[in-house]
């Protein structure tokens, strides 16, 4: 379908095939994974550079290997870039991608067994945030908050009253399915009066945070993970970016401490999706995610679907389908029958099983990126709507499929 698969439908017909066929669902579906964004051709023609043959342990004008004038000088670039479209001090943008950022920030800054306070996975946090089947779980003495159970927004006196309690001495703000603006300096001071380093998880709105439509983190946190893919729209990545006292740590725990070879294509793309992201072009498409999310908020609303904090203020909206009698795993299903991609999700307070939980989640990112706008939302919930009445059918739902597949070809993928 592509240029850049001509080769590979040569002598691969095989794998050819899957890139095709993946390339047709992506086109002809409605994307709506929160985490999931459309890379641009620049990007993703960086990202299958000969960069990717290339073995660089080390740092710029520090490395292991000899034939490294491009890749410094390419790395470099990524992270000046970076560095300007946050204000960071320091950045590191070789992390694989967010959770190994996230496992050099615990190496960097704690000795196993520390305390750890972050978002509670069931509440909106990562796995990464000291939940127990993970790394940080497991190794660290890790404490979590909850959101509140009326407003299901967090509840900074919470936050505060289990931060004195259990003096972190890491503590994590920042989300994987919270609908709500994050307010950063709430965090800042709590970290302040309990001595705990902040750090600013910020993998999901990234995009928005650059494009000005979320506040940013990076003057009151001492560390800011992120992802490069989702909001910020760049290859699979992850970068670090930190005060410059925490600098040389950061950089030690990525590598030698965790890693091997940076992955230079994926730093490639990095540094094109950071360019990409300093335009004006990229801050109205940081608003329009945000616009979006709000219309579809809407739409779904008027569907009679219940929303975790009633709406949303930045790219995700969470259902709760509690009131429907009808699990996330379900309606997941049913939706990716009617061409809408979505994932099931937990909820605050969910009583249900995190395998087949009582929410969807649903992000604007990937669908703006297509142009799609407020109108185009208003359809999408109609889509979404229809399905979810019509659950167990199969045939109303692969009628749904093929008026969703006429939609998206007005939206070509970049
Ligand atoms: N998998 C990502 C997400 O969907 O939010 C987080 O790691």
């Amino acid at each position: 379908m592509t240029d850049a698969t001509s080769h590979v439908a040569q002598t691969d017909r095989e794998v050819f095939e899957l890139i095709d066929a993946e390339d047709r669902r992506q086109a002809n579906t409605i994307r709506l994974i929160a985490s999931e964004n459309y890379a641009s051709a620049a990007v993703r023609e960086a990202t299958a550079s000969r960069f990717t043959n290339k073995y660089s342990e080390g740092y710029p004008g520090r490395r292991y290997y000899q034939g490294q004038e491009y890749t410094d000088a390419v790395e470099n670039l990524a992270c000046q870039r970076a560095k300007s479209l946050f204000g960071a001090e320091h950045a590191n943008i070789q992390p694989y991608s967010g959770s190994p950022a996230n496992l050099a920030i615990y190496y960097a800054l704690l000795e196993l067994g520390d305390t750890v306070l972050g978002m509670g996975l069931p509440f909106g946090g990562h796995l990464t945030h000291g939940y127990k089947v993970s790394f940080s779980g497991r190794f660290y003495d890790s404490h979590h908050y909850a959101v509140d159970e009326e407003s299901e927004r967090i509840d900074f006196d919470a936050v505060r009253k289990i931060a004195h309690e259990v003096r972190p001495k890491l503590m994590i703000c920042g989300a994987s399915a919270y609908p709500r603006t994050i307010d950063f300096e709430a965090f800042a001071e709590i970290a302040e009066e309990v001595d705990a380093v902040l750090l600013a998880d910020i993998a999901h709105i990234a995009g928005l945070v650059a494009g000005g439509a979320h506040p940013s983190p990076i003057e009151v946190a001492d560390v800011v993970s992120t992802t490069t893919h989702k909001t910020l729209r760049g290859p699979r990545g992850g970068l670090i970016m930190c005060r410059q006292e925490h600098a040389k740590a950061i950089d030690r725990a990525v590598f030698p401490a965790l890693q091997g070879g940076p992955h230079m294509n994926a730093v490639a793309a990095a540094a094109v999706a950071f360019g990409e992201a300093s335009t004006d072009e990229f801050k109205d498409y940081a608003a329009q995610i945000v616009k979006n999310a709000q219309a579809l908020a809407e739409g779904l609303l008027s569907h009679g679907l219940r929303l975790v904090t009633g709406g949303t203020d930045n790219h995700l909206i969470l259902v709760d389908l509690t009131p429907r009698e009808i699990g996330g795993r379900d309606a997941a299903l049913a939706l990716e029958k009617a061409g809408v991609v979505v994932n099931s999700n937990s909820i605050p307070f969910d009583k249900r099983g995190p395998f087949d939980p009582s929410g969807v989640r649903i992000g604007t990112a990937a669908v703006t990126t297509r142009g799609m706008n407020e109108a185009a939302m208003t359809q999408i919930a109609d889509f979404i709507g229809q399905a979810l009445d019509n659950l167990d059918d199969d045939e109303s739902l692969h009628e749904i499929a093929q008026d969703v597949q006429q939609f998206c070809s007005d939206y070509p993928l970049p």
